[in-house]
């Protein structure tokens, strides 16, 4: 792997600017023989990486989209039934019983309860929830509250407030129907979905097709390099998912971290893998865009790859108040995880966005369908991503509509994942495409003086107005027609960046 490092230093009578330019160039040596397309569908397992000693294996002639079957599609669990209020019950929104948790509740209060009253209202529903009996366990998920029933203390980003509760349903609706003047909307919780699908073979050409606008130029050039902004130096990137297998020698020199779990039953790693994939292609030595951002995982996602909305809720907190004490140190958060419709889940995105200037990028999702109607693919704050093909082709299983920001390579996207310190996987699924915007971020935010920190919607504004548009085949009703493009955007003389042009 070479790196090559320029930086160019341009002189103003009112400034003095750095901008640094970085040339990634990759092993990618000619395919050996016929590209298998297979390998287990989901759920993407451990099992299936590969120790990597080598240069990268696999070819050119990488997939066809018309061969990837994606994943399961359960378009009905996206869509949350809501009870309507009435004069004795508060408003519920529940979910299918295949991605709901049955017995476990997230209470949403008013944005404009005072503290006082928050209190009280804990201590009273903690106070009724003693009455009740003991949790009836149901096979067939360890997420299911056991034992007795409890009531988790209240999260607050910006003026979302919301709390877990764990009851029965019955007692739920009695206690919470006698505070129901503090309450604005109870929702079941719900199951997270790993946006990652089946494994191929081959070497990294999502990141090599970030410097280059037209797929014909790219698929007769393929330079094998990617020519950023910056290094992400300085930059933090917070991944909310299964952890990081901080090890790996993708991460050497301490670049990535778990800085905390949700539930404490978690494991110090990352025995799933995902998140140690999708880290990798953030800030990874050989596979990421931004090599020297530093990745600070928050595990919302257990090693079994279960998680919840309320785990990722919890997470965001995590986040949001890590960041806060950072004032001088530029954030960035990636959320390759999808949920099924929460308003819940899309008001606190959107409150961190506005609320306290964080962007957060997050995948558009992998089920062939609209992404505003997922969470939180739908928030509107949010940068949301949809993946390409080799070819520039939005695979099918590719989430779509006016809710997508920005496509960027998500299919057969080769990265490290947990099995061993040196393992490598590729994966397909939006959650690879995602983690390339947050890597052009932190490379962007790492080529400007360390004083500038631009907005999340000027940030999304960047990847907009650089955008390769009308490039993407099949980008979906409704989608905007933009594909991720990097190359040196700062530079005044963009040349000098790049020894081979
Ligand atoms: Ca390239």
């Amino acid at each position: 792997m070479k790196v090559v490092v320029c930086c160019l230093l341009v002189l103003s009578l009112q400034s003095v600017r750095r901008v640094a330019c970085v040339q990634l160039t990759f092993f990618a040596p000619r395919p050996q023989g016929p590209v298998q397309v297979g390998g287990a569908a989901l759920p993407h397992t451990a099992n299936s990486a590969q120790e990597d000693n080598t240069a990268y294996a696999g070819g050119d002639d990488l997939e066809e989209e018309g061969r990837f079957e994606g994943t399961t599609i359960r378009a009905v669990d996206a869509v949350p039934k809501v009870h309507v209020e009435t004069e004795s019950r508060v408003r519920l929104v529940s979910y299918t019983k295949a991605v709901r948790i049955e017995n476990r509740y997230i209470v949403q209060l008013k944005e404009d309860l005072p503290e006082s009253r928050v209190k009280s209202h804990l201590t009273a529903v903690r106070s009724s929830l003693k009455q009740t009996g003991p949790l009836v366990a149901k096979a067939g998920s360890p997420l299911l509250a056991l034992g007795q029933p409890k009531v988790d203390d209240v999260i607050t980003i910006g003026r979302v407030k919301f709390y877990v509760m764990e009851a029965r349903p019955e007692d739920m609706d009695n206690i919470v129907r006698t505070k129901k003047s503090d309450v604005t909307t109870v929702y079941e919780d719900t199951k997270v979905k790993l946006l990652d699908c089946k494994n191929f073979t081959g070497w990294p050409w999502g990141l090599d097709r970030l410097d280059m606008r037209a797929v014909r130029d790219f698929r007769a050039e393929r330079d094998k390099r990617l020519i950023v902004d910056g290094d992400g130096m300085g930059v933090d990137v917070y991944v909310l998912d299964t952890g990081i297998r901080a090890d790996h020698r993708e991460f050497r020199k301490n670049r990535g971290k778990i800085i905390h779990k949700v539930d404490p039953g978690m494991s110090d790693g990352d025995t799933h893998g995902h998140g140690t994939h999708v880290s990798g292609l953030i800030a990874g030595r050989r596979f990421g865009v931004a090599r020297l951002a530093r990745v600070n995982a928050i595990k919302v996602v257990d090693d079994k790859g279960e998680g919840s909305a309320s785990w990722l809720l919890s997470g965001l907190e995590h986040a949001v108040n890590t960041i806060k004490t950072k004032p001088n140190r530029k954030a960035v958060i990636n959320i390759s995880l999808g949920y099924p419709k929460s308003d819940l889940i899309d008001a606190a995105i959107n409150e961190t966005v506005r609320l306290y200037n964080i962007p957060i990028v997050v995948a558009a999702g992998n089920e062939a369908m609209d992404a505003c109607e997922k969470s939180p693919s739908g928030a509107s704050e949010a940068i949301t991503v949809s993946a390409t093909s080799y070819h520039d082709i939005r695979p099918k299983w590719a989430n779509y509509g006016p809710c997508v920001d920005i496509f960027a390579p998500g299919n057969n996207m080769k990265s490290s994942v947990s099995s061993a310190w040196n393992a490598t996987d590729t994966l397909s699924g939006t959650s690879m495409a995602c983690p390339l915007v947050v890597g052009s971020l932190a490379a962007y935010l790492s080529s400007l003086p360390a004083s500038v920190k631009p907005s999340p919607a000027e940030l999304k504004d960047y990847l907009i107005k650089r955008a390769t548009v009308n490039e993407v085949r099949n980008a979906g009703k409704g989608s905007p027609n933009r594909l991720l493009y990097v190359k040196c955007s700062s530079l005044q003389e963009p040349q000098t960046c790049d020894p081979l042009a």
